[in-house]
């Protein structure tokens, strides 16, 4: 790699630091707001938790081996000879792409056979997504980056037709004052993921050497932002909306004191059809 100059190399050290920082502060905001949901939207929470928790896990690892590759001495930035660790990346996107689509999925609250079918498929796209871009990904040359970008782009593509084809018509079923916030969630990841390919493309453009490298950083920590801690919140305020839709307070069902609020039997059987729920049972 071409010698970063200490600007590079400072923007991407304290964006990785900023990253780390919100990813585990979602975590714990996405974890200890589990209780202010009806207990059908726990999982997503859950779920969303995980992403984040995973995503702090791999930026405090990126971030320790950024550090580890460079030396900066009187504003001169010389690699110390550690390589830097692409693959933490990938490895995170393996494990967090699936459950950020089983939690889309999930939010939506279909039914279980749909549910089901929806996340193992998209879930196992998603993987063969990743598997097929990291060797893109390390390779030297333009050619090979393009081929496997390329092979890559199939299973990016139907995920991409079935949130936006197979996934609309879920999104007529939602509540009224859910289905905005769902469509907007889907926007959201749509915009993101969108913007992950684009990031891969730098080497195409004429940047060259460092300006790439801190290119590719930057673009792809300001995606996992987005994709994962944005779409987290907003996967929150729809848990929010629905469980109010379905008579819930404080992820309790209102007019019902002393019901248990943790989804055990005893509360289930009086919250599960509730009122204005079109979408349980399709
Ligand atoms: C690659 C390789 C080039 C072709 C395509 C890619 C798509 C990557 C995507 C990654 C999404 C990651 C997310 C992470 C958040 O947890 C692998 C760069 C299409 C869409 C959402």
């Amino acid at each position: 790699m071409e010698t970063l100059t200490a600007a590079q190399y400072f923007f991407v050290y304290n964006a990785f630091s900023f990253t780390l920082a919100t990813m585990a502060a979602a975590t714990l905001f996405l974890w200890l707001s589990r209780s202010q949901v009806a207990p059908a939207y726990r999982t997503a929470l859950t779920v969303s938790g995980l992403v984040t928790a995973i995503a702090a896990y791999h930026y405090f690892r990126i971030f320790e081996s950024w550090s580890a590759a460079f030396s900066v001495r009187d504003g001169v930035v010389t690699a110390t000879g550690l390589l830097f660790n692409d693959a933490y990346r990938y490895v995170d996107w393996l494990l967090t792409v699936p459950l950020l689509l089983i939690e889309l999925v999930l939010v939506m609250r279909l039914s279980s056979s749909e549910t089901a079918s929806k996340a193992t498929r998209l879930g196992f796209a998603a993987a063969l997504m990743i598997i097929l871009g990291y060797p893109g990904e390390i390779a030297t040359d333009n050619t090979t980056r393009a081929i496997w970008g390329a092979i890559s782009s199939i299973p990016f593509a139907y995920i991409v037709y079935e949130l936006f084809v197979g996934l609309g018509a879920a999104i007529q079923r939602q509540p009224e004052g859910a289905r905005v916030l769902v469509n907007r969630a889907r926007w959201l990841t749509f915009a993101s993921w969108g913007f992950y390919p684009i990031v891969y493309m730098m080497p195409f453009t004429s940047f060259s050497g460092s300006s790439v490298e801190t290119g590719l950083q930057i673009g792809y920590t300001i995606a996992d932002l987005i994709a994962k801690a944005g779409v987290g919140v907003l996967v929150f305020m729809i848990a929010v909306r629905k469980s109010a839709a379905e008579g819930y307070e404080n992820g309790v069902l209102a007019g019902a004191p002393g019901l248990p609020a943790d989804g055990s039997p005893a509360a289930s059987h009086v919250a599960s059809p509730a009122a204005g729920q079109p979408d349980t049972h399709n």
